[in-house]
């Protein structure tokens, strides 16, 4: 049935979708396995733009489809065992990306993880994250971006964190389709995740949660 859900994404047969969504969910398919079927999709979708296949409304699309599929999973993500507060951690994709439908996954997570969440959103200059740094104290910073554009967004807010001496005070982890290791590096980032799940590992090893 996932491979049904992947096809039905990448082939934009949203209908179909949504019904093959409804009735994992139904028939006891994890959330996690429903949201792994539609990032493989959504990467089918991205080869297929840059092949000159599909163009700006697939891509908008395949994102609407996604917002849709959360929607119905996220109750399903809330019946996961837990809820312990941690500890606080403030997300936003940085300036110049609008990419947020990972980043809204990883919050999610986070907050049903037991952390408190402040959520900035999308295209957040430098200046913000340092704002709400010092508004929200929080332990852990989650930046997202998915353009190889967003990295430069990435480094520049990590060292306005660092200018205005703040940057001990918080890990920082980076996050989004491209990002490794070299990405990492370059950032001046403390991690990264290439998942949710890597994003909540990371901040319960930092907030020091069990
Ligand atoms: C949907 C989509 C869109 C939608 C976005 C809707 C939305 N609300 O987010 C729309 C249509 C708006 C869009 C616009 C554009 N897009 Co687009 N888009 C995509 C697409 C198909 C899927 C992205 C996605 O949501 N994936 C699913 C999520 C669940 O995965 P994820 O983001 O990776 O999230 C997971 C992890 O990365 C991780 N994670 C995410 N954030 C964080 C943060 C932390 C801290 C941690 C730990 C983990 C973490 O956890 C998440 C959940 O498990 C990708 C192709 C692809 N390969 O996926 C292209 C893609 C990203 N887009 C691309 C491009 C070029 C664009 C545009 C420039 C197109 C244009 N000509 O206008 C614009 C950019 C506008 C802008 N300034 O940002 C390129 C980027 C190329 C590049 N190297 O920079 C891609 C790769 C397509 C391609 N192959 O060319 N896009």
């Amino acid at each position: 049935m996932s491979k049904q859900l992947v096809n039905a994404i990448a082939d934009m047969r949203e209908e179909e979708a949504l019904k093959v969504v409804k009735e994992m969910v139904e028939g006891g398919s994890g959330p996690m396995a429903i949201l792994d079927a539609a990032r493989e999709a959504l990467d089918l979708v991205g080869q297929r733009y840059e092949e000159g296949i599909y163009f700006l409304p697939e891509l908008m699309l395949a994102g609407e489809m996604m917002n849709q599929i959360t929607d119905i999973v996220k109750p399903e993500l809330a019946k996961l065992p837990e809820i312990k507060r941690h500890g606080k951690v403030l997300i936003g994709t940085v300036e110049g990306d609008i990419h947020d439908i990972g980043k809204n996954i990883v919050t999610f997570m986070l907050d049903a993880s037991g952390f408190d969440v402040l959520d900035l959103g999308v295209d957040i200059p430098p200046q913000k994250f340092v704002q709400a740094i010092q508004e929200f104290q929080p332990q852990v910073v989650g930046l997202s971006g998915f353009l190889t554009l967003a990295f430069d967004a990435m480094k520049e807010t990590v060292e306005a964190i660092q200018a205005a001496g703040l940057r001990d005070k918080v890990k920082i982890m980076i996050g989004g389709g491209q990002i490794n290791e070299e990405v990492k590096k370059y950032t001046g980032a403390d991690a990264y995740g290439n998942d949710a799940m890597a994003g909540v590992s990371l901040a319960k090893k930092w907030a020091g949660a069990k």
